[in-house]
């Protein structure tokens, strides 16, 4: 029962056994009562620039559990900081007294594998398409509603595994607090002295080692005493064991509903969350479900878990024996060595991109003062801090083998969070990634591809048992079991173009990496995509163009009483980009001859971009935008064309441009969280860098940024820091039509700036340095040798042939 030592089964200095025993009854009684702490003295900034800093805890009382229910997180979570190292997250609340680590899992979902296709549906969809070309929107609409929808009717939610809570005892007067994470080294630390003793916490999420560690360290020996608990809303069996691990066992939730079939979505995987408790000193006792720690000079913890999830199809998978090798390897090394490991395999990543907007004094104060001030002008760090703060967040929640960042990346309490923490492909999930291949981080895509290769399986069955097509295909949603078909309702779900969307993702990241083994891998899932709307695509009755039926523009009612209808603009701008990608791609590999003539004359007959009576770019096939009932609606889908899609662009389409720019005025600026992020990309795109700084402004107000940066929808969704970051970088460097456009949306707020490391199309590597506005330096290196061409406003430098080992520099007058 009773262990102490510096090396965990070997020494043992055993202190009285009783004194520890003690202390955790005292502990176990008396801890549920929280104590005012009062905080004195000022804490300076952390030593590393980039971080995130408070002189307060995110909370420091005990955790209630169950917790309530409540849409979102409540407002002490977004104060706390993530870590992450891809699959395992936690959030660190900082607390002197009670110390709260919320724990997930990235596999821990509810449900089970399960197929939603509704049999129905492939009978009624003739009916919905002949509806829908009669005009009668809101029959087709119920019929949908009624035939077509998936079984059940919504997804599976993403949850939490638990907390593991650290009590301590009680403080009065603490003094020089702070909590901080750092970016550059990617922990999170607490500081502060009680008693006359300093204590320090440090918190990272190890990839390479496959575990969170905690250490608790103090200014003078013996001086480490703490109660260590694990809770959580899942069902679960927690307890202490003899050699002092905390353990969870247990059951993921129940999915809501019933297959078409009618049987149940009872939960089916099993989990284990374990806590391995490393003393150096003092000593170590199981005391029922908790763990005491009394007198201990320093202490690790290593948290490892996992779930028997496999595939989206087989959960047969040892959580126990995944737990148990990651800690045993673990536990063997030193925190020093499990400290240089995870630095290492992080740096390597993050190190790739600096991004230097001037600073101010305004870099002095804690982060939350920041956000609030941001808005007032004056603290350009705090965007650079933004934009490494999304870097941070995309590797520590996206990672080679892990599952893809979900609206939450991977941090979320709940058991049934916002949307179900899911992924949302008409725009959330893509968003996410927008930052990815441009901050040079393109392996975080891994996740992504995986995931397409899953929707091709899955979605294959929905082309065929729904549509009879074949291909793959998927609706707006989908969930760790890869559900295909489409949910919520017809003004969300009835979307056949997730899928397609998702394809241009992977597409883009051959187009900035030119890896062509990554493209034979991508190519059948393009291919797949292309070949369900070959298959679907309907003739409008007017012009005799291709069309999706049913369809809509994402979540946007038009004037007839619903969101369904036939070719909206943004699909036919997706399966524009899907078909041309598709073709080039096998072309590149010399395959499919005829379907590349196929593919390009079905491209030719998609709907064309129209432009409205009022000058817009039009949402819908008939000119309805001015009749929509949600005219400032957050979703931007018909602008999809401009970005992150292709058909439109300044200089080639400047008319199509224009009407964008028409739309983008009639929506507004201001929106849900991702639908801000969304608005700065767009004005950049049309080179408004004043327009898009105002927005990111208003991004970074404490209406959409809560106190730890989590972006607001409200309530909080991850997206909006990935898309912020990547609208920062549409300002200072774009790459379309073969060409690198230096500062093309550089707005007055960031006269002289620096940044290196970035990524463009065609395998370039470019650091960039400005002055008073005008570019002052750009070093590029050339991965691929191919040719190069550089623009700056009306300049254009090109070079025919580029050398893969000798970088390029032009300085600012040669770009005048
Ligand atoms: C889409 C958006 C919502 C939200 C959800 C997760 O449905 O319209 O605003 O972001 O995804």
């Amino acid at each position: 029962m009773m262990r102490g030592s510096a090396s965990r089964r070997s020494r043992a200095a055993f202190v009285a056994a009783t004194a520890a025993l003690a202390l955790a009854a005292t502990m176990l009684a008396g801890g549920q009562a929280a104590s005012p702490v009062q905080f004195a003295g000022e804490a300076p900034p952390p030593a590393a620039p980039l971080s995130l800093w408070y002189r307060l805890p995110a909370s420091d009382h005990p955790l209630v559990m169950p917790r309530p229910a409540r849409r979102g997180p409540d407002a002490e979570w977004v104060q706390a900081l993530p870590v992450g190292n891809g699959r395992l997250g936690a959030m660190v609340f900082g607390g002197v007294v009670h110390e709260r680590l919320q724990l997930n899992e990235d596999t821990l979902w509810a449900g089970r594998p399960y197929d939603p296709v509704n049999p129905q549906a492939k009978d009624a969809l003739p009916d919905v398409r002949r509806l829908l070309g009669a005009g009668q929107y809101a029959d087709a609409a119920q019929l949908v509603s009624q035939k077509v929808m998936a079984r059940p009717l919504a997804q599976m939610p993403y949850q939490t595994l638990g907390d593991l809570t650290l009590t301590f005892p009680d403080a009065t007067v603490v003094e020089q607090y702070r909590r901080d994470l750092d970016l550059a080294g990617a922990a999170a630390h607490v500081s502060y002295t009680t008693g006359g003793v300093g204590f320090t916490r440090e918190v990272f999420a190890s990839a390479p080692d496959d575990v969170i560690v905690v250490r608790l360290t103090a200014s003078r020996p013996g001086q480490i005493s703490f109660q260590a608990r694990l809770l959580t809303p899942q069902r679960a069996t927690i307890e202490a064991t003899a050699d002092g691990d905390l353990v969870m066992r247990g059951v993921n939730g129940d999915g809501t509903g019933t297959t078409a079939d009618g049987k149940p979505l009872t939960g089916a995987l099993r989990f284990e969350g374990r806590v391995r408790v490393l003393p150096t000193g003092g000593t170590l006792a199981a005391s029922g479900d908790a763990v005491v720690v009394a007198g201990a000079d320093a202490v690790t913890l290593l948290i490892a878990a996992a779930t028997s999830y496999r595939t989206y199809a087989d959960v047969s998978g040892d959580p126990a024996a995944r737990v148990s090798a990651a800690l045993g390897k673990a536990a063997r090394k030193t925190v020093d060595a499990l400290r240089e490991a995870h630095v290492r395999d992080y740096r390597r990543l993050f190190e790739r991109v600096t991004l230097d907007l001037g600073t101010s004094a305004a870099a002095a104060t804690p982060t939350d003062r920041r956000i609030a001030g941001f808005a007032a002008g004056g603290d350009p760090a705090l965007a650079a801090l933004y934009f490494q703060y999304a870097r941070y967040l995309l590797i520590s929640s996206s990672r080679p083998g892990s599952q893809p960042a979900n609206l939450q990346g991977i941090w979320n309490d709940s058991m049934s969070p916002p949307w179900g923490s899911k992924y949302t492909i008409n725009i959330n999930t893509e968003m996410n990634y927008w930052p990815a291949l441009s901050a040079n981080l393109a392996e975080t895509m891994d996740p992504v591809t995986a995931l397409v290769q899953d929707l091709a399986v899955t979605g294959a069955r929905t082309a065929r048992d729904m549509y009879g097509a074949r291909g793959w295909m998927a609706h707006h949603n989908t969930d760790l079991w890869r559900a295909t078909a489409p949910i919520d309702g017809p003004q969300w779900g009835m979307w056949p173009t997730g899928g397609a969307w998702l394809t241009q993702t992977l597409w883009d990241r051959y187009e900035y990496t030119g890896d062509r083994a990554y493209l034979r891998t991508i190519y059948p899932l393009l291919k797949g995509a292309a070949e369900f709307f070959v298959d679907t695509l309907v003739e409008e009755p007017r012009h005799q163009w291709l069309v999706t039926s049913p369809s809509l523009s994402p979540e946007n009612p038009h004037p007839f009483g619903t969101s369904l209808a036939m070719g909206p603009a943004m699909d036919q701008q997706i399966l524009r980009d899907l078909f041309a990608s598709v073709t080039q791609a096998a072309r590149e590999l010399g395959v499919d001859p005829e379907l590349q003539k196929r593919w390009t004359a079905i491209r030719a007959r998609l709907a064309p971009n129209q432009v409205g009576a009022a000058g817009q770019l039009q949402e819908w096939l008939e000119d309805w935008d001015m009749q929509a009932p949600e005219r400032e609606h957050r979703h931007v889908s018909h602008l999809y064309g401009l970005f992150p899609g292709r058909d439109i662009d300044v200089r080639r389409t400047p008319a199509l441009a224009q009407a964008a720019r028409r739309s983008l005025e009639l929506r507004g600026d201001i929106a849900t969280g991702w639908a801000t992020a969304w608005r700065i990309n767009l004005w950049a795109r049309l080179g408004n860098g004043d327009r898009a700084y105002d927005i990111l402004r208003f991004l970074m107000s404490p209406q959409r940024t809560y106190p730890n940066l989590f972006d607001a929808h409200p309530p909080f969704q991850i997206d909006g820091n990935f898309g912020g970051a990547s609208g920062m970088i549409e300002m200072l460097l774009q790459c379309d039509d073969g060409e690198i456009r230096l500062l093309p949306a550089l707005p007055a707020a960031w006269p002289t700036g620096h940044v290196t490391g970035l990524r463009a199309r065609g395998g370039f590597e470019i650091d960039l340095s400005w002055r008073d506005g005008a570019v002052e330096r750009v070093t590029v290196r050339s991965r691929l040798g191919r040719p190069l061409r550089l623009r700056r406003g009306e300049t254009v430098r090109t070079v025919e042939r580029t050398s893969r080992t000798t970088p390029i520099t032009f300085t600012g007058d040669a770009l005048r």
